[in-house]
C-alpha cells in the first residue's frame, strides 16, 4: 500500500521562497494562506520515449519545483494567479463543468487538468473554492516536466481543498491519465517521479503496476542539467503525439506480422510480452518484419486490413490527422534499444563494478545517438550542446525528456565539475547573447530531491 503524500508543518519565515509567496498571496487575496503544495520537475537519466511505449524508466527529482499558496473560499470559484506575469490572472466557476481547450494550450488548462482529474476520481461536485498563487522555477518547455509539475500540484492542491485523500500511487496515476487532457498522450514517468521521489536518490520506474525502486548513483557521479535554450511546447506541436502514433502503427504491424491478436494490443512492451521474446528477440523481430523506409497510409492500410477511415479513427490522434508517412522501423528500434538501456544502467548501479562510471556514460552516449538518428527528437542545438559537454569532461551526455528542444543531462565526475561547468559556459553560453541572459538558468548541478509534499504554517 503506497504512502499519502506528506503533510509537513513548515515555519515559513524559515524558507525564503514560501515566505515571499505567502507576502504576494496576502497582497493579492488580502488574507493568508491555509495551506502550500509543492510538486517538483524532474530530470530523465535514461530511457526517453518509452513510458507510453510501456517501459521503465530511470528518472530523478530536480530542486525546481511548482510550489502553490491556497486558501479554501466560499466563492463558488477557483481563482488562479501566478507570480510570473507572463502567466495571466484566469476564474472559473466551481459549478461550471471544467473544460480543456487543447488548440490552446494555456497555463491555467495545465492546472484544470490536475482539478478535472481529482474531481472525476472522487465525482466531486461543486468542487470546494479556492484561491491559488502559483510560482514556478522549472524552465518551461525544456524537458524538465514544468507541465507535469503543474498538473500535480493542481492535483494535490485539489485533493486537500476538498478534504480527500489519495496515496502518491493513486495521485500519479490521475495527473497523468488527467494531464492527457491537454492532448498529448504521455506515458506517466513524470506525474509519476514528482510524487514518487524521494532526496538522494534516482528512481526505477516501471508501470503497470506503478512502482518506483530506489537507483542508487555512483559516488563521485555528479548530473549537471544544461538547456539549449530551445523551447518546444508539446501540446502546442505535433512532434510528440507523432511518434506515440509511430509506435502504437508499429505496435500493431508487428503484432500482426506474428500472428497476435493485433487490435488488442497498443504498446510496444505488449508485443513482447505476449511473444514472451527478450529485447534482443525484438530488435531481431523488428529487422525481420519492419523495413526503414517510411510507411506511407495506404501501406498500413493495406498491412493491417484497415480502411483510411479506421486509420484515422482508431490509430491517429486529433493532432496527427495530417501525417502522411510513419518511421516505423526506425522508431521500434529505438524503443526496444532504449529498454535495454535502461535494465542495463539500473544493473550497473546495484552491482557497483570500478568501471561503473564508464559503463553508464556509454549507455547515456548510446541513448543520445538512438534519440538523434532513430526517434529524430533533438535539434541541431542540443546536439551541438551534448557534443560540447562531452568536450568538456562528461562521461555521458544525452537530451532529456522530450527533446527538439530544451535539456541536456550530463554525467560529470565531481573533481571535474568546476572546469566542467567553466568550459560549457565559455563554449554554449558566454558568447551568445540570448543564451548568456538565460545561463544562471539554463546550466546548474542537479541532486535527486523529494517528491511533492504539501505544507502548513506551524
Ligand atoms: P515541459 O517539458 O516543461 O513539461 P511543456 O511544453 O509540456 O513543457 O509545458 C510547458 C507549459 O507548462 C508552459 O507553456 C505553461 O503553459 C506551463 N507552465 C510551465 N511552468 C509554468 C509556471 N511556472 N506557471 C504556469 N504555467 C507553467
Ligand atoms: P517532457 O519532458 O515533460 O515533455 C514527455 C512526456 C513523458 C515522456 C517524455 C519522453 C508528458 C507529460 N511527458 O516529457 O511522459 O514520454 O516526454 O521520454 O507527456
Amino acid at each position: 500500500m503506497s504512502e499519502n503524500p506528506p503533510r509537513c508543518e513548515t515555519d515559513v519565515r524559515c524558507n525564503g521562497r514560501l515566505q515571499d509567496l505567502k507576502r504576494q498571496f496576502e497582497k493579492k487575496f488580502g488574507e493568508s494562506p491555509h495551506f502550500y503544495a509543492h510538486a517538483p520537475g524532474r530530470v530523465n537519466l535514461i530511457g526517453e520515449h518509452v513510458d507510453y511505449c510501456g517501459y521503465s524508466v530511470l528518472p530523478m527529482a530536480v530542486q525546481r519545483s511548482i510550489l502553490a499558496a491556497v486558501s479554501v473560499s466560499s466563492s463558488g470559484t477557483i481563482e488562479l494567479t501566478n507570480t510570473n506575469p507572463q502567466y495571466k490572472d484566469f476564474t472559473v466557476p466551481c459549478l461550471e463543468e471544467i473544460t480543456i481547450d487543447r488548440d490552446n494550450p494555456e497555463w491555467y488548462y495545465y492546472f484544470l487538468c490536475g482539478v478535472k482529474g481529482v474531481q472525476e476520481n472522487f465525482g466531486i461536485s461543486p468542487l470546494a473554492g479556492m484561491r491559488c498563487v502559483l510560482d514556478g522555477t522549472i524552465p518551461p518547455s525544456s524537458g524538465l516536466s514544468s507541465s507535469s509539475a503543474l498538473v500535480c500540484c493542481a492535483g494535490l492542491v485539489t485533493m486537500e481543498a476538498n478534504q480527500k485523500s489519495l496515496s502518491k500511487v493513486a495521485l500519479a496515476e490521475i495527473c497523468a491519465k488527467c494531464e492527457r487532457y491537454i492532448g498529448t498522450e504521455g506515458g506517466g514517468m513524470d506525474q509519476s517521479i514528482s510524487f514518487l521521489a524521494e532526496e538522494g536518490t534516482a528512481k526505477l520506474i516501471d508501470f503497470d503496476p506503478l512502482c518506483a525502486t530506489d537507483v542508487k548513483l555512483p559516488d563521485g557521479a555528479v548530473f549537471v542539467i544544461s538547456n539549449c535554450c530551445v523551447e518546444m511546447n508539446k501540446a502546442a506541436s505535433s512532434h510528440f503525439n507523432i511518434r506515440v502514433v509511430e509506435c502504437r502503427i508499429a505496435t500493431k504491424v508487428l503484432a500482426k506480422s506474428k500472428g497476435l491478436d493485433w487490435n488488442r494490443l497498443a504498446k510496444l512492451a505488449q508485443v513482447q510480452t505476449e511473444l514472451k521474446a527478450s529485447l534482443e528477440e525484438m530488435l531481431a523481430l523488428v529487422d525481420e518484419a519492419l523495413h526503414p523506409e517510411p510507411y506511407n497510409r495506404e501501406e498500413i492500410c493495406r498491412v493491417l486490413g484497415v480502411t483510411a477511415e479506421q486509420l484515422c479513427t482508431d490509430l491517429l490522434s486529433a493532432n496527427t490527422q495530417h501525417v502522411t508517412h510513419f518511421k516505423l522501423y526506425q522508431r521500434a528500434r529505438h524503443v526496444y534499444g532504449e529498454a535495454g538501456r535502461v535494465l542495463r544502467f539500473k544493473a550497473v548501479c546495484d552491482s557497483e563494478p570500478s568501471e561503473a562510471m564508464q559503463l553508464l556514460g556509454d549507455l547515456m552516449n548510446q541513448s543520445h545517438a538512438s534519440c538523434r538518428d532513430l526517434y529524430e527528437c533533438s535539434c541541431p542545438e542540443l546536439d551541438q550542446l551534448v557534443d560540447t559537454c562531452l568536450e568538456a569532461g562528461a562521461v555521458g551526455s544525452r537530451l532529456t525528456g522530450a527533446g527538439w528542444g530544451g535539456c541536456a543531462v550530463s554525467m560529470v565526475p565531481s573533481e571535474k565539475v568546476e572546469s566542467f561547468l567553466r568550459a560549457v559556459r565559455e563554449a554554449y553560453y558566454t558568447h551568445d547573447s540570448r543564451r548568456a541572459a538565460m545561463e544562471e538558468q539554463s546550466l546548474f548541478v542537479s541532486k535527486p530531491g523529494g517528491g511533492a509534499a504539501i505544507f502548513l504554517e506551524k
